[in-house]
């Protein structure tokens, strides 16, 4: 009798000392660890995460290469972000028109209305990808301050147009 009970104590005893020791308590750590290396990452959309201030990034409305973009609401051109630049960046080997035509766009994301500026990229032939013609505000050509169909490109890099950047320049108090 008294040998059943000193082995259960003795065993009680082993399995309190392997889970209190610093070696168990380092062997349980690495095996959980190495459990949470082993999960698959959760199928987090990263592409969808939008910048603060933008839409939903997954939407047309927050893709800057989909016309329905919210700063193209008056542009008429190739998107400059589908040649090799971005929504405000000309592509590489063009310049940036100096002057431009100016719309308002609503962001859907905070409900305000920003002052656009539509800069044409110079100097380098169409790009031909991306053509958005939305024209949002836009007027006869005859009107030429309040027309989109204006080729801006007149500056030093010359008359050959390539694409169009939209630049936020102001927004609606
Ligand atoms: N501003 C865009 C554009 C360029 C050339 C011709 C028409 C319109």
């Amino acid at each position: 009798m008294k040998s059943r009970f000193d082995a259960f104590f003795k065993q009680r005893a082993r399995e309190l000392a392997r889970f209190t020791s610093r070696r168990g308590f380092l062997s349980a750590l690495g095996t959980t660890l190495l459990g949470i290396g082993a999960m698959p990452l959760l199928p987090i959309a990263r592409a969808a995460m939008s910048k603060p201030g933008e839409p939903d990034a997954s939407t047309p409305q927050g893709d800057d290469t989909a016309c329905e973009y919210w700063r193209y609401c008056a542009l008429d051109g190739f998107i400059a972000a589908c040649c090799g630049g971005d929504a405000h960046t000309c592509p590489p080997g063009t310049e940036m028109s100096p002057v431009a035509w100016v719309g308002t766009c609503r962001n859907p994301a905070d409900g305000k209305n920003y002052v656009v500026s539509y800069n044409d990229c110079c100097g380098k032939t169409f790009c031909q990808q991306c053509f958005c013609n939305r024209n949002e505000g836009d007027r006869p050509v005859y009107y030429a301050s309040k027309s989109n169909d204006v080729n801006w490109c007149m500056g030093r890099a010359g008359i050959v147009y390539n694409s169009t950047v939209s630049i936020v320049i102001g927004v609606e108090p």
